[in-house]
Order: structure tokens, then C-alpha cells, then sequence
């Protein structure tokens, strides 16, 4: 590993680290509670574990998968210890992780496609922009000519919001006035894309779910206009679920999915929030590779999702049980 590339995985850890702190002080609470003062693994440990991860947003149906899975190899290995089972639950949360779908590595697929098209969804309010305005920094950052459209075109604020990322993050960006029809601001950005030999193209998109047939439509309408100027556009389609509201967060992503193709999750506030726990029920409820965490809201705030150093931060290995 480079000199710099060490830098910056520090450097990533430690806001990794201080932006999961809340989520990881309060699984180790709850986990605490379970092996403090224990030695032997019985059934009574086992619900205590089971009522742990519930209550820090692993979900139900989650939960249950890796309890079933602990109960297999606490039986079939005869380990008895709570150290090592408290190991077992991390190589189990891991093993959750990969068999769901591969993660990580949102940021290289541009070099193959050009203009790369990563079109953004999701609800109001759960960090659309602010995770367009980080990603393009991202992009921007390791030399990609990084263009934006605004095809929220539902407030004016949601404009002027996007106008804002891109000067802070130094791109260019596409835009009409309040009203105009996104799929012609699509059209517009894709043009310009072309034009202007961009690299990478971010639509914001409007997240009005309250009706379901017109979110699809409308979604369908941007996706249509924009595989006719660029074929195969979007190449990605990244929804944004807000980690803070921990298990609507995955009815949201249940809804979203079957209002279009989906092939990435952005899970943003997970600095504010203790529910960290949700990825990993998103992870195993929902067949969609975590792209992107949100961890704050500075430009630098937003990282590649990686399983390892994810895990290693909310639930430490080297804890002490
Ligand atoms: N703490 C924190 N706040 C965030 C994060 N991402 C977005 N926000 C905040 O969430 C609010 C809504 O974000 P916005 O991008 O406007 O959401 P949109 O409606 O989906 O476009 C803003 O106040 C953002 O600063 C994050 O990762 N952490
Ligand atoms: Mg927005």
C-alpha cells in the first residue's frame, strides 16, 4: 500500500469511526449488557443477544437469520464461551454482508462508460443533494469532468440548492427554472454532457412518493429521454434512504424498488443517528449493493462503502467481552 493511499484510509477510518460513534456506543451498550459477566453461552444469552439486535435497528427478519445461524454453530462447533461468540457474530454479520450482494466500489465504473450517467433518487429530505454535491466533489477530486442536472424541478430552492454544491464543488451544472419538466432538463444535461466531453453526469431527480404511479411514470419518462442521447443511460440508478429513520428506511427502499430499478444505495445521516444497525437489515432485506455512506454534512462527508471497515468500526473486534 502507498504512503498516500495509507494517509487517506486513515484519515477515511477516523471519520468513519467519530461518524458511526453514536451507532457504535450504542450497540456496544446493548451488546455489553448481553456478555458482561457471562461465561457460558445458554439459551437465556441467546434472546438477550436476539433482543439486542432488534433494538439496535438489525430488524426482526434480520436478527432472526443471524441468531438461527449463532444456534447452528454454537451447537455444531461446541464453542461455549462468550468470546467466541461474540466473534461468531461478527463473522456472521460479515458473511450477511457478502452473500447479499458485493458492495463498495461506487467510484471506478466511470472510466469504462462515457458520459457515465448515475441518475439519484429517493424521498424529500433524505440527502438527494447533498449527496450529489459530495459525489461530485468525489468524482471531481479524482480528475473526472463531472457535470450535474437539476431535474428537481419542484421547488426553487432545490435548484438553487444544487447550484450551490456545484460551485462548492467546482462542476458544472445544467439547469431550468422552477416547473420545467425534468425529463427535458435531463435531456439538456445529457446534451451537454456529450458536448462537452463530461465523464460523469449526476440528475437530481424530485421524490414525491405520495403517488406511487406518477413517481414511476415520471422516473420512466427521465430514464427514456436520457438512453436516447446516451444508449444504456443511466448506468446507475442510486436511491438515498436516510439511516436516521432506521426501519422506515427499509419500507422506503421496498416502495422505491418497485417503482424502478434500483442499483444503488447512498444510507446518509449516520452520524446523527444511533440506528446504524439498519445497513445491515437494508443489506439482507434488499438484494442492492450499499454504494455510498453519508457520515455528515461537509463536502468530504460521503465514502465508499466498505464491509470490512464497516464492521470493524460499529462493532470492534477488538472489544473486550
Ligand atoms: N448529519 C447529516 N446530515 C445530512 C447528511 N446528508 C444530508 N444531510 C442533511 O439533510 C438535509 C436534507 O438534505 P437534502 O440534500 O436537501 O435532501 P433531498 O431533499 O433528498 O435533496 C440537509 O439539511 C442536509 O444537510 C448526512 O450524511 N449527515
Ligand atoms: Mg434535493
Amino acid at each position: 500500500m502507498s504512503f498516500f493511499k495509507r494517509i487517506f484510509s486513515s484519515e477515511k477510518k477516523e471519520s468513519l469511526d467519530s461518524g458511526l460513534e453514536k451507532s457504535r456506543t450504542g450497540i456496544i451498550k446493548k451488546l455489553s449488557k448481553v456478555f458482561t459477566g457471562r461465561r457460558r453461552v445458554d439459551e437465556e444469552l441467546m434472546e438477550e443477544l436476539e433482543e439486542a439486535l432488534i433494538t439496535a435497528d438489525v430488524g426482526v427478519d434480520t436478527t432472526m437469520k443471524i441468531l438461527d445461524r449463532l444456534r447452528k454453530r454454537v451447537r455444531f462447533e461446541a464453542y461455549a464461551e462468550v468470546e467466541e461468540l461474540y466473534t461468531m457474530l461478527r463473522e456472521e454479520i460479515g458473511e450477511l454482508f457478502s452473500s447479499g450482494v458485493e458492495s463498495g466500489s461506487g467510484s471506478n465504473e466511470s472510466s469504462f462508460v462515457q458520459p457515465y450517467v448515475v441518475m439519484v433518487v429517493g424521498v424529500n429530505g433524505v440527502g438527494k443533494t447533498t449527496s450529489i454535491g459530495k459525489l461530485a466533489w468525489m468524482y471531481k477530486d479524482s480528475g473526472k469532468r463531472v457535470l450535474l442536472g437539476a431535474a428537481d424541478t419542484f421547488r426553487a430552492a432545490a435548484i438553487d440548492q444544487l447550484k450551490i454544491w456545484s460551485e462548492r464543488a467546482g462542476v458544472e451544472i445544467i439547469a431550468q427554472h422552477m416547473g420545467a419538466d425534468p425529463a427535458a432538463v435531463a435531456f439538456d444535461t445529457l446534451e451537454a454532457a456529450v458536448a462537452r466531453n463530461s465523464e460523469v453526469v449526476i440528475i437530481d431527480t424530485a421524490g414525491r412518493l405520495h403517488n406511487k404511479r406518477g413517481l414511476m411514470e415520471e422516473l420512466t419518462k427521465i430514464r427514456r429521454v436520457m438512453d436516447r442521447i446516451v444508449p444504456g443511460a443511466p448506468h446507475e440508478v442510486l436511491l438515498v434512504l436516510d439511516g436516521s429513520t432506521g426501519q422506515n428506511a427499509v419500507e422506503q427502499a421496498k416502495q422505491f424498488t418497485s417503482a424502478t430499478d434500483v442499483t444503488g444505495l447512498i444510507l446518509t445521516k449516520l452520524d446523527g443517528t444511533a440506528k446504524g444497525g439498519v445497513v445491515l437489515a437494508i443489506t439482507d432485506q434488499l438484494s442492492i449493493p450499499v454504494r455510498f455512506i453519508g457520515i455528515g454534512e461537509k463536502m468530504e462527508d460521503l465514502q465508499d462503502f466498505e464491509v470490512t471497515e464497516f464492521i470493524d468500526s460499529l462493532i470492534p473486534a477488538t472489544w473486550d467481552v
